[in-house]
């Protein structure tokens, strides 16, 4: 799959806490018509089987949508399921071993909260950042702010799209204005809300204006 900037816009991560009685798939398929640009599947609680089982079935809702699909860490299964890409983060595999094994056509995003990560990432072939917590979250327990300068940085060092993620919402979301993000990436801002269509549309809507007018 070829890699668009654009497709970093409003970058839905997933959180199976706020499914109750429903299922993933049936959330991703209200943020995807609310409007979300692209989908990391991010499991922290299931085994290898069923996540591997929950990855197909989100693989065939995004394919339908056309709707690039991200895996966070795991890479075999990334690869069994022909997803678009990978996230890793600083403590899982190095981007430049996740290339050898997707190949050059993937889509690989790494996590970075100083410069030099995020440098280091770009030359090992990263092909976008996720950079934060630029808020508080209480989505990921140990992680922790990064001041808007540091973004600010971040965008500027590297010629690849950065994408902020932590504790963003419909509410804050402005305040990243003018540090050259290319999307936002939000957890709790779309899964954890009970109209999950609603609250993908909003930030959509938020996150155009937010990158159009980006200096
Ligand atoms: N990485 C840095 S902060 C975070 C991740 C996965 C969680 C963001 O979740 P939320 O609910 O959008 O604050
Ligand atoms: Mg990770």
């Amino acid at each position: 799959m070829d890699f668009r900037k654009e497709d970093m816009l409003l970058y839905a991560v997933t959180d199976r806490s706020w499914v109750g009685d429903g299922t993933l798939s049936d959330q991703v398929e209200q943020a995807i018509r609310g409007g979300i640009t692209l989908l990391q599947l991010r499991e922290k609680t299931l085994c290898e089987k069923d996540f591997l089982q929950e990855a197909k079935k989100i693989k065939v809702l995004c394919d339908r949508n056309e709707i690039p699909l991200i895996i966070n860490d795991n890479v075999s299964i990334a690869k069994e399921i022909d997803a678009a890409g990978v996230h890793v983060g600083q403590k899982d595999m190095e981007a430049g071993l996740v290339r050898s094994v997707l190949g050059p056509d993937k889509i690989i995003g790494v996590s970075a909260r100083t410069v030099e990560q995020a440098i280091l990432a770009e030359q090992s072939g990263a092909d976008y950042l996720g950079v934060g917590a630029v808020f508080s979250t209480g989505t990921k327990r140990d992680t922790k702010n990064i001041s808007f300068e540091t973004l600010k940085e971040i965008c500027q060092a590297v010629s690849i799209p950065v994408v902020a993620i932590g504790g963003i919402t419909a509410d804050n979301l402005d305040e990243l204005q003018g540090s050259g993000v290319d999307g936002i990436a939000v957890v709790s801002a779309i899964f954890a809300q009970k109209d999950v269509k609603a609250a993908s549309r909003e930030l959509r809507q938020k996150a155009e204006k937010l990158v159009k007018y980006q200096i």
